[in-house]
């Protein structure tokens, strides 16, 4: 073990990331991991799955009072999506920067829903927005096993 991991250990967080169908549909995939992978973030879980409803339900249930959580219902159970856990210090905030705003037209240049779509209803990716939601999101969309512990060859050269 590095002296260097042990330092921030406690620090390191969980985020979870999702390619939304449409993210999937449009072979946008290999750019938005690509994203988190370049940023020096660690990938422990990643697995290409169809969302059944009740999961959804589950994972969006602040929601449901609002008006359009039926058709968001519709939508992340409406095709395959891809499922990630990244971990990293501070990485739930970054990533968050990483995605940009909710509506795509208010998200920055630069960012993968600035970039890349134009819609509220079909921004292509989500992640979590707090360490709490992380964990919970995490333990929602993998089972124990499905996540891999390993310390990257590129660690030292991103952490001092
Ligand atoms: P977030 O994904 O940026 O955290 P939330 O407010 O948590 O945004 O909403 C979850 C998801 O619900 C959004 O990513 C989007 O897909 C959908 N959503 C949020 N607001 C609207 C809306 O006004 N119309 C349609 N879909 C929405
Ligand atoms: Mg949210």
């Amino acid at each position: 073990f590095l002296p260097h991991l042990v330092a921030s250990l406690e620090q390191v967080e969980q985020t979870y990331i999702m390619v939304k169908p449409d993210g999937v549909q449009r072979g946008l995939v290999g750019e938005i991991i690509s994203r988190f992978e370049r940023k020096g973030f660690k990938l422990t879980g990643l697995k290409l799955f169809q969302c059944h409803k009740e999961l959804a339900e589950e994972h969006y249930k602040d929601l449901k009072t609002k008006s359009f959580y039926p058709t968001l219902i519709d939508y992340i159970t409406s095709g395959p999506v891809v499922c990630m856990v990244w971990e990293g210090v501070g990485v739930v905030a970054s990533a968050r920067k990483l995605i940009g705003s909710t509506n795509p037209l208010q998200a920055e240049p630069g960012t993968i829903r600035g970039d890349l779509a134009v819609q509220t209803g079909r921004n292509v990716v989500h992640g979590s927005d707090s360490p709490e939601n992380g964990k919970r999101e995490t333990a929602l969309w993998f089972k124990e096993g499905e996540l891999c512990e390993w310390t990257p060859a590129q660690a030292p050269w991103l952490m001092e």
